[in-house]
């Protein structure tokens, strides 16, 4: 099997610093989670900012400001969010598309169709598709397809026939989120029967979910996506006292699976952003 590439998805949009005082949210604490993350086998960090109030935003100087932050820290491969917080516009969901020479991320997410996120809606309408996907490639970057439920995949191959994305191409199913999808082994053996062939696939589970299909994934020679923007806790009601905390678990619990984890090298060619 291949190495397997750690994900730390480290701040998203919905974590609040009332669930959990760890969540990093300016640019040094995010480097500082991240660097550590790198230490403890993460390969990527998948990257949402935030104002210094805490508020989700998709501002580009914000990810500037990260990005520089991590990258003067550590080699992790930065994957930039367009998804945003549910309610944003396009051209706020793609703010960190902006960055461009030393700046410019190594990927960007690409959500290939609307869901229920909880109690509200996630809307990825066809054209807002095809521009964000268009904007991801006028960058020079690849796309993680970002799959919440089963059509999301079909989705992906409509794209390639119109040119949009190319395939094979490298998914991400995130399981487990209220409306989409859920949790489970069926869920995910269906998902990655179904990607084109050749594809490569994470894995991100929700909640209490996250960690065993860190183990789901690495029997399967899949790829995990762990952190607080998905899951606060390590173990039952015990808060994670940062990313690098759930990286260092899904380390061992992949390690214990018999695969090593990926370097950011090479995750660079085993999700062919090279
Ligand atoms: N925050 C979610 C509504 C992405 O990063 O591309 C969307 C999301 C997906 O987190
Ligand atoms: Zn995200």
């Amino acid at each position: 099997m291949n190495p397997m590439v750690i994900t730390a998805a480290m701040v998203g949009a919905e974590t609040t610093r009332e669930q959990t005082p760890y969540l990093p949210i300016s640019a040094d604490e995010i480097a500082e989670d991240a660097a550590k993350c790198r230490e403890a086998g993460a390969a990527m960090v998948h990257l949402h900012v935030r104002t210094p109030e805490g508020k989700p935003s998709q501002d580009t100087e914000l990810f500037r400001a990260a990005i520089r932050a991590i990258r003067k820290k550590c080699d992790v491969l930065i994957q930039v969010s367009t998804g945003g917080a549910v309610g944003m516009n396009v051209d706020e969901r793609c703010g960190a598309l902006k960055l461009t020479g030393a700046d410019r991320p190594d990927m960007a997410t690409l959500s290939t169709g609307t869901v229920n996120f909880g109690p509200d809606v996630f809307w990825n309408p066809r054209p807002l598709i095809r521009d964000i996907a268009t904007r991801i490639k006028d960058l020079g970057l690849k796309p993680e397809i970002e799959c919440f439920d089963v059509g999301m995949i079909d989705e992906a191959r409509a794209l390639e026939k119109e040119g949009f994305i190319t395939l094979p191409a490298h998914f991400d199913f995130v399981l487990g989120v209220g409306g989409a999808l859920a949790a489970t082994a069926e869920g995910l053996d269906f998902m990655r029967s179904y990607i084109p062939a050749g594809s490569s696939w994470t894995c991100a589970a929700m909640g209490r979910h996250q960690l065993p299909f860190v183990e789901l994934s690495a029997e399967r020679g899949g790829n995990a996506r762990v952190g607080m923007e998905d899951n606060i806790y390590i173990s039952k009601g015990v808060l994670a006292k940062g990313n690098f905390e759930l990286v260092a678990e899904a380390a061992k619990r992949a390690k214990g699976k018999g695969r090593e984890l990926a370097t950011p090298a090479q995750a660079r060619e085993l999700l062919r952003l090279t």
